[in-house]
C-alpha cells in the first residue's frame, strides 16, 4: 500500500489554504495546517469545510516564531509545504509595512531554512505564494521572464521571499517553486479585497440593506481568475521532478469599473456612470438611484494599474489552464452572497 501524502499549510485559514485543504484531503493527503491564536476563532471556515475529514490537523504557530515553525516541520515531516500565510491586503501594507516584511518575507526565510536546518532537502517539497504585485507597472502582459518593479511594502516582502526561495534552490538544492499568482477569488474570498466587496454590496443593496457601494480607484485592470482552478495549478507545481517558477493567469484583463458593472448586471441592473474622478458616481439606469460612489480614503499612495498575465509556460509544462470564465465568477460570487443573506450562513458554510 503507498503512504498517504502529508501536507503542511501555513496559511491554511485564508481563501487558498482552505481550499487548498479541501482538495488535498479530497485526495487522501493527511493535512496539518499552522494557525495564529486569536481571540475570535479563524478556524471556522477551515473547520466548518474540512472539519469532517479525519486527516486534518491544526497546530498553533505564527509565521513570526521561527523555532515553533522549525518544530512544527520537524514534527509533522511533512512531503510538501503549501508556504500561503502572508499579510496579504496591499493598502494594509502601507500601514504596517514592517508587519509585511516579517511575515511575508522573514516568514518564508523561516520555512527555508528550517527545512535546510533538519535536513529535509531531499525530503520535502515546498510552494512559495508568489503574487502579480511583484511586477508593479511592468508593461503586460507579465510572464515569468518579465522584470519585477514592486511598488508597496506588500510586494518589496514577496519579492524578498521570492528571491529567498530561488536562493536555496540554487545553493542548497530545495525543490522550491514559486507560483506568481494573479488574482485569484472565489466565494470565500476575504470581505475587504475589492470583488468580494462589490459582491457582498450587490447582494445587500439589492436586498434593501445597503444603500451605496465605496469603492476607490475603478480604472484599475486586473486578471482575476477562479481560485479553484489556481488551486489545481498550485498543487501541479509540486507534482514535477524538477522546481521551477510559473504564472498562473487567465490572460484576460477587466478593469474594477467593469467588474461592478458585471456583478450588478447579474441582478438586473444597468449602472450609468456620472461625473469624473473622486466626484463620479454610478447611478441605476432605470430608477437613477445612486449606488456606487469614489471614496477617496480607499486609494492607495501608489497603487498597480494593470496587471494582465501571460501562462503560457504553466500550459504548456503543467497542462494547466483555468477554466471558470470571469463572468462565471462574478455570477457565481453574487449569488453565494444573495445565498448568504437568505440563509443568515457565510458562504465559506456552504458547500461547493
Ligand atoms: P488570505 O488573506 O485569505 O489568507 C492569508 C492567510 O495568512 C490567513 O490564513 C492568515 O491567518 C495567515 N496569516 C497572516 N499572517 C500570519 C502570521 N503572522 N502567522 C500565521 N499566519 C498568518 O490570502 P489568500 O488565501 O488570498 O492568499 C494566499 C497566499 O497567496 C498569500 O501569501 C497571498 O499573498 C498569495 N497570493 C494571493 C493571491 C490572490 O489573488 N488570492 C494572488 C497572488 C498571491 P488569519 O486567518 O489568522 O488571518
Ligand atoms: P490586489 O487586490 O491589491 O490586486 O491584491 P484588491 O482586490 O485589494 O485590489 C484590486 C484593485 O482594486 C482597487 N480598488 C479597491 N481595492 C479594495 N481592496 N477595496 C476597494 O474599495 C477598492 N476600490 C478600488 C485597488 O486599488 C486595486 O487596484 C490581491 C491580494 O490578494 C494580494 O495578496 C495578491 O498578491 C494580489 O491580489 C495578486
Amino acid at each position: 500500500m503507498t503512504q498517504r501524502k502529508r501536507a503542511l499549510i501555513t496559511g491554511i485559514t485564508g481563501q487558498d489554504g482552505s481550499l487548498l485543504a479541501e482538495f488535498l484531503l479530497e485526495k487522501s493527503y493527511e493535512v496539518h495546517g499552522l494557525v495564529r491564536w486569536d481571540s475570535v476563532d479563524t478556524t471556522q471556515r477551515i473547520k466548518k469545510r474540512s472539519g469532517s475529514y479525519q486527516n486534518l490537523y491544526l497546530h498553533f504557530a505564527d509565521m513570526n516564531d521561527a523555532q515553533t515553525i522549525t518544530r512544527l516541520i520537524k514534527e509533522t515531516r511533512p512531503d510538501e509545504i503549501y508556504n500561503l500565510a502572508a499579510l496579504t491586503h496591499v493598502q494594509v501594507s502601507f500601514e504596517t509595512p514592517a508587519a509585511a516584511l516579517e511575515t511575508n518575507a522573514l516568514g518564508t526565510q523561516y520555512v527555508l531554512e528550517a527545512v535546510r536546518l533538519l535536513d529535509m532537502e531531499n525530503d520535502v517539497r515546498i510552494y512559495q505564494a508568489s503574487s502579480s504585485e511583484m511586477f508593479g507597472s511592468i508593461p503586460a502582459p507579465q510572464n515569468e521572464a518579465s522584470p519585477f518593479a514592486p511598488c508597496s511594502p506588500y510586494a518589496i516582502a514577496k519579492l524578498t521571499a521570492y528571491w529567498m526561495a530561488r536562493m536555496y534552490r540554487d545553493a542548497y538544492g530545495l525543490h522550491v517553486s514559486n507560483g506568481i499568482l494573479f488574482n485569484h477569488e472565489s466565494p470565500v474570498r476575504g470581505e475587504d479585497f475589492v470583488t468580494r466587496k462589490i459582491t457582498k454590496a450587490v447582494a445587500a443593496i439589492e436586498a434593501g440593506q445597503q444603500d451605496v457601494l465605496a469603492l476607490g480607484n475603478l480604472e484599475s485592470v486586473r486578471d482575476w481568475g477562479h481560485a479553484r482552478d489556481y488551486i489545481e495549478g498550485i498543487w501541479l507545481m509540486l507534482q514535477q521532478d524538477a522546481p521551477d517558477d510559473y504564472v498562473l493567469a487567465t490572460g484576460k484583463a477587466h478593469s474594477v469599473r467593469e467588474f461592478t458593472e458585471r456583478a450588478f448586471a447579474h441582478i438586473g441592473v444597468k449602472l450609468v456612470w456620472e461625473g469624473e474622478g473622486i466626484n463620479e458616481i454610478g447611478k441605476d439606469a432605470k430608477t437613477g438611484k445612486v449606488l456606487v460612489k469614489v471614496d477617496p480614503a480607499l486609494f492607495r499612495p501608489k497603487d498597480v494599474n494593470y496587471l494582465l498575465g501571460d501562462a503560457a509556460k504553466a500550459q504548456e509544462k503543467l497542462g494547466w489552464s483555468p477554466r471558470i470564465s470571469f463572468d462565471d465568477l462574478v455570477s457565481e460570487m453574487v449569488n453565494a452572497d444573495r445565498e448568504a443573506l437568505r440563509s443568515g450562513e457565510e458562504p465559506w458554510q456552504m458547500a461547493g
